[in-house]
């Protein structure tokens, strides 16, 4: 057989015997024997083997001149081996070299050694093509894709149409601050914040369910765990017949079928992703097995709801009652905790957490409630709903019952915020009147006005981040760690 790939390492012993271990993407390797006597055996032995572009005596010699990563093609034939080569994926055979062609040559030396646990993260970043051939970084790079493929298939089957919006926009989509501006031919444009205008927009052009996988643009100038500059965005919009929990449904279904694909199909690459396999080859990557977090408990079980004697959530909604917590009723065998913001609060205040209401938590307090409901029914997903109008964007609906509380959400995994979302205002009138209190330009957004005034679908959606779910899925500690190629305020390259 031939065998491409790249050469890890290799072992010369002397004239007689040489060891290379051959890696092949996504982290299968296997040893390559080269010794002069096994060589000169196998090139009787193997009918139809291709001409030696080398002789025999000098495979030993190509062997030492191989950098590592260097990728090579092998001829030879496979073995037994006499004991398990444990730092390969196939330790149980060897491949017997007959003949060995380097194809490219790496220089040398490498930007960082690969398995060297300790190289930092802005050094791999720095070489980011080097460091997505560690175990790590390649098993997390598959993870994003598994939750992307999720996301998009569970919607499709839901009859929802995937959109492409525009990212260059005339005004900005979320507010001023934390916006890119850019020249547009001598005119001033922004990078979008987010395809929300635009989701909304294609509603009322009567497709009723959308949803958009792409890049997020925020300028957001400082270095936090959690934020990048640049972001891939999974966002949902959707017509609502009754109520926004319509909405909610979807998003935890969403979110559900995501965690529930990353348990069954994911589990070999998060170990992978965390370092955690024990001689596995190449493992390098900017984690270390001992930080492995426990397993997402996500999901509340029917027998927690029932000790709890939580309620359904649209019994407990009509009764505009404030509650420690309830569920939803839909049809999911995994109900997820959903709580009014102003129960959070109260949560935060009983347990001294917190002295006063608040219109908003600050990233302490999120991780805190997020200790707190652990404790309390033991889940690591949960939604708050009905959040203060002063901490929520300009389109947002504002609450029947409250209008200083709005039918807003946002979803929490492991004490952070993965998404958020609401019903939209879809009267004209209402929503100028509310981008005016919230300082919005009103003539720069007329586009987006006027797409409700010729008969408005009620509406509502929300918006993931694909780094955040995998970021605190994993429990790494780092955004930048989960992103193929992060931008930040001090990173734009490579
Ligand atoms: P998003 O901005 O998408 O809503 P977020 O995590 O930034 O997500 P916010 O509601 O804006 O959520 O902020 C929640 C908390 O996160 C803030 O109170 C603040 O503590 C922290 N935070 C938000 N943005 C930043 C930032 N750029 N730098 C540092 N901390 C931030
Ligand atoms: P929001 O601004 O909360 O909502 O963003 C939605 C989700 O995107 C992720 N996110 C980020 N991820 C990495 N770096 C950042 N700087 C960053 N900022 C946000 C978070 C967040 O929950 N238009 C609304 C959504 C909607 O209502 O449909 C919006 O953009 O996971």
């Amino acid at each position: 057989i031939r065998i491409r790939g790249r050469v890890e390492g290799s072992r010369i012993k002397g004239s007689k015997l040489g060891f290379l271990h051959l890696r092949q993407p996504f982290n299968e390797s296997i040893q390559v024997v080269v010794a002069k006597a096994n060589t000169e055996n196998s090139v009787a032995a193997a009918s139809g083997a291709p001409p030696q572009s080398s002789t025999p005596s000098s495979l030993l010699d190509v062997a030492r001149t191989i950098t590592p990563e260097s990728v090579v093609d092998v001829w030879g034939y496979l073995k037994a081996s006499p004991r398990p080569v444990t730092s390969v994926s196939c330790a149980h055979l060897e491949l017997h070299a007959t003949r060995l062609e380097i194809v490219t040559v790496a220089e040398t030396p490498l930007p960082f050694p690969l398995r060297d646990v300790n190289t930092k993260l802005d050094t791999r970043l720095d070489h980011r093509v080097i460091d997505l051939r560690t175990a790590s970084t390649g098993a997390i790079a598959r993870l994003s894709s598994m939750v992307n493929t999720a996301f998009r298939s569970f919607l499709l089957a839901k009859d929802f149409v995937e959109i492409h919006t525009p990212k260059m926009i005339g005004t900005p989509s979320e507010g001023g601050s934390s916006v890119f501006k850019l020249d547009y031919f001598g005119k001033e444009g922004f990078l979008a914040q987010s395809p929300q205008l635009y989701k909304q927009m294609v509603l009322m052009g009567d497709i009723p369910r959308v949803f958009e996988i792409g890049p997020v643009f925020r300028a957001e100038n400082s270095l936090t765990h959690r934020h990048l500059t640049e972001f891939v965005g999974l966002d949902v919009e959707l017509v609502i017949h009754n109520h926004y929990s319509e909405v909610l449904n979807v998003l935890e279904g969403t979110l559900v079928t995501i965690l529930q694909t990353l348990e069954r199909d994911g589990a070999v690459l998060r170990n992978l992703a965390l370092g955690a396999v024990a001689g596995t080859s190449n493992s390098g990557g900017a984690t270390a097995a001992a930080t492995m977090p426990t397993p997402i408990q996500s999901l509340l079980t029917q027998d927690i709801v029932k000790a709890l004697k939580l309620g359904s959530y649209e019994e407990n909604i009509a009764s505009q009652d404030t509650y420690l917590g309830y569920v939803s009723s839909h049809t999911s065998p995994f109900p997820v905790l959903r709580m009014p913001f102003d129960s959070a609060v109260q949560l935060l205040i009983d347990n001294g957490v917190l002295t006063s209401h608040v219109d908003d938590f600050n990233t302490a307090q999120e991780k805190q409630l997020g200790n707190l409901i652990k404790q309390r029914y033991g889940v690591d997903v949960y939604v708050v709903d009905q959040f203060p109008i002063s901490a929520r964007p300009f389109y947002t609906m504002p609450l029947p019952s409250n209008p200083l509380r709005t039918c807003s959400y946002d979803m929490y995994l492991r004490g952070e915020e993965i998404c958020s979302g609401a019903q939209r205002i879809h009267d004209p009138e209402l929503l100028q009147e509310r981008m005016k209190a919230c300082g919005v330009n009103v003539a720069l957004i007329q586009d987006y006005v006027n797409a409700f005034r010729y008969g408005a679908w009620p509406h509502g959606g929300f918006g993931l981040g694909l780094e955040r779910i995998v970021l605190f899925y994993l429990g790494v500690p780092d955004v930048r760690m989960v992103s193929l190629f992060p931008r930040d305020p001090k990173r734009i390259t490579p």
